[in-house]
């Protein structure tokens, strides 16, 4: 070894072991880059060939899109209009964490309006969102594919605004294709607050597509000065910091490396730890009350969060509440769990942290994650780190303070309008003695990923006979070995009961979820009420190497009302809920034509006139009643009915 590598590499060990905090899982000379620009490994996943030096960027939000106009109902509903445009372009985050990066051209990218992550959407729970996205993908990422392999021409895109009770063919069904020079536009319902995204679900090539940029998030928020209805617990004007965590692998031309575990459609892995499209950002913070938001979009990375001080003790459990999840508040918030948060891909959970206290100090927003209970997730020498916490001397006179005695203006959360506590235990029991209504088993077999043992081109749908509004608990199973993030579309789910990993977590239990973290030999059991959408909706791994390598099947809602499933081994649970009559039809198939996307110069103008036909179709009236006779409801009360308040 020449004495220049030796230097280097015990520089590394130095700054492994002192400058930063040190991972607690193996010894970090091991498993740092050496310094001389080589790919190294760990677990068979290879990491970036540069010197990374983590802290040197400063956080910002993602950038917020302001809708181009409103259109408002005189009731008060109003619908925004945004235009976002899908194209790929060189940019470059990484010239600060990776120096070697400043002597190369950039990093492609594919993007959102050019940025990523993607801008934030932020629309008034109650509002609704029309969304016009034009693929105009065609320099960096020329590669055709199928069904732009033909008269349709480029990379395909989908898109699925995660989180959201949309409409079949707004759901980003897989096929449901935008190609190049087309444009497809998108209605959402916005029905109730959470921290919901938007990104890529294109056929087979989710994972790139979302792994080169395509993802964003899609608040949908309560704050009063956005049009909401009124924050809980003293939130309105406690600052939101939104985290997307992601990471990434670069090659020797600072590109995004598609490693070859991923091609041995396993998983992807990288050593560079992106918060909101920011390499280990530095974040400087006052004293103060802060609301954290975070999504993890990651391809197959989960994290175990924690917030450590400088002598990397675990300041969260103290400091930090929980107080959402995926599908938006708890009931009440709850302490940050000692053993940490665990948020798998797709999870959204939102805390707030009082950091009072902790003037002129330096806290870590750590990954706590090892090796435990998974599968060949391999720890990179700077997989512990994503943020470094400033906290300033002081701060402005008086900062709001969370105050979780404050009750909440409006009842916002949906879930609890569909399944009440009598609904939750009548499930538990079922769960308790073994019953449920659907079994999904997760398994793999010669890199194929499956449920239940076909995959999504087999053209088997999973469970065609799902009632409109009912209820069913679902029986979710994977062998040893493989964890798998599972997410449903449509619907907030609770889990009701885990075997394995030590049962439902403090932060799963009683939230509504829509992605469930099924550990490796896992068993759970959700209760879903399907519904109020009628149609084809999606379910599938997370881990969007499994996804793409096809687990994934799709559900479909039927009418309850008619006994279309007489001789189904399901029978509906029929309750005054199926008396509610929204007829969705013609929008049940995702893939319908009149909304499937067309050549961007054939769209209709998108001009006042038309913003309000389309807010005039009021398509999410089940939502949005403009009376009470829009939606029959044969003397049972509509509990999907959103609360709004003029934006
Ligand atoms: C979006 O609107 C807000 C006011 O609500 C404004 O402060 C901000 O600058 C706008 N952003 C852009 C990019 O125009
Ligand atoms: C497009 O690709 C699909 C799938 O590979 C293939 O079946 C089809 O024939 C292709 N179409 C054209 C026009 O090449
Ligand atoms: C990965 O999946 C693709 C598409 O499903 C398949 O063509 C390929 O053979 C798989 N690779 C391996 C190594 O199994
Ligand atoms: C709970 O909801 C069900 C409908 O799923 C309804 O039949 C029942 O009366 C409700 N129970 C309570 C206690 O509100
Ligand atoms: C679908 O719509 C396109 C126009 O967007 C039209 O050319 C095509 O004929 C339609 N197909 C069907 C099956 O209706
Ligand atoms: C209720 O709204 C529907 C849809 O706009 C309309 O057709 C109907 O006339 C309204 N009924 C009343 C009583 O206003
Ligand atoms: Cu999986």
């Amino acid at each position: 070894m020449s004495r220049l590598v030796l230097f280097i590499l015990l520089v590394f060990v130095y700054l492994c072991n002192s400058q930063y905090p040190p991972s607690p899982f193996g010894k970090p000379q091991d498993i740092c880059p050496t310094g001389n620009n080589q790919p190294y490994k760990v677990d068979n996943f290879v990491g970036t060939p540069f010197i990374l030096t983590p802290f040197t960027n400063v956080f910002t939000n993602p950038t917020i899109l302001n809708a181009s106009t409103k259109t408002c109902r005189p009731d008060g509903h109003c619908m925004f209009a945004y235009t976002i445009d899908i194209y790929d372009t060189t940019l470059r985050p990484f010239d600060q964490a990776v120096a070697e990066c400043t002597k190369k051209g950039g990093t492609k990218f594919l993007t959102y309006n050019g940025l990523i992550p993607g801008p934030t959407l932020r629309v008034a729970a109650g509002h609704e969102s029309i969304v016009r996205f034009n693929n105009k993908i065609n320099k960096l990422f020329p590669q055709s594919f199928s069904p732009c392999n033909g008269s349709r021409r480029g990379r395909p895109i989908s898109v699925h605004h995660h989180g959201s009770a949309s409409i079949p063919p707004y759901d980003g069904w897989a096929e449901d294709e935008t190609c190049y020079l087309e444009t497809k536009e998108y209605v959402y319902p916005n029905n109730r607050p959470a921290t919901n995204w938007y990104h890529d679900h294109a056929l087979h090539i989710t994972a790139d597509n979302a792994y080169l940029g395509l993802a964003g998030l899609h608040l949908v928020t309560s704050k009063l000065q956005y049009g909401g209805c009124g924050e809980p617990w003293n939130l309105e004007d406690i600052e939101e910091k939104h985290l997307i965590l992601q990471d990434k692998v670069l090659d020797a031309n600072c590109q995004l490396f598609i490693d070859p575990e991923k091609a041995r459609n396993i998983s992807l892995y990288g050593d560079i730890n992106l918060v909101s499209g920011i390499p280990f950002p530095r974040m400087p913070l006052e004293p103060k009350w802060y609301r954290f938001r975070i999504l993890n979009a990651a391809v197959s990375r989960p994290w175990l969060l924690k917030i450590f001080n400088s002598k990397y003790e675990d300041i969260s459990k103290t400091y930090c509440k929980i107080i959402a999840s995926d599908g938006g508040y708890r009931i009440t918030p709850i302490p940050f769990p000692d053993t940490g948060l665990l948020v798998g891909v797709a999870e959204r959970y939102e805390f707030v942290c009082d950091f009072t206290t902790f003037a002129n100090q330096i806290l870590y927003l750590w990954n706590d994650k090892n090796n435990d209970w998974m599968q060949g997730v391999p720890y990179f020498c700077y997989s512990h780190l994503l943020s470094k916490l400033e906290i300033a001397p002081t701060t402005s006179d008086s900062p709001p303070q969370f105050n979780e005695n404050m009750p909440m203006p409006i009842p916002e959360r949906t879930i609890t309008r569909v399944l009440n506590m009598s609904d939750y235990d009548t499930a538990l029991q079922m769960a308790n003695k073994g019953k449920f209504h659907r079994q999904m088993v997760f398994s793999q077999s010669n890199n194929k990923w499956m449920i239940n043992g076909e995959t999504w081109d087999s053209f088997k749908i999973a469970a065609a006979d799902v009632g409109q509004n009912t209820w069913e608990l679902w029986y979710f199973q994977t062998g040893g070995g493989w964890f798998h993030p599972v997410h449903v579309h449509l619907v907030d789910f609770y889990m009701i009961k885990r075997e394995g990993s030590g049962g439902i977590r403090s932060f799963e239990s009683m939230a509504a979820k829509d992605v469930l973290y099924l550990g490796a030999s896992n068993k759970i059991y959700v209760l879903a009420r399907f519904g109020p959408h009628k149609g084809d909706y999606m379910f599938h791994c997370h881990n969007l190497i499994h996804e793409d390598n096809d687990m994934m099947r799709a559900y479909r809602i039927i009418d309850s009302q008619n006994g279309i499933n007489a001789g189904s081994a399901q029978p509906f649970i029929l309750n005054g809920f199926a008396k509610i009559v929204y007829s969705n039809w013609l929008y049940a198939d995702p893939m319908l034509n009149l909304t499937a996307a067309q050549p961007t110069v054939n769209m209709p103008t998108f001009n006042s006139a038309y913003k309000q036909k389309m807010l005039d179709m009021n398509i999410y009236r089940i939502f949005y009643p403009r009376n009470e006779t829009d939606i029959p409801l044969n003397g049972f009360t509509n509990p999907w009915r959103s609360t709004w308040c003029p934006a």
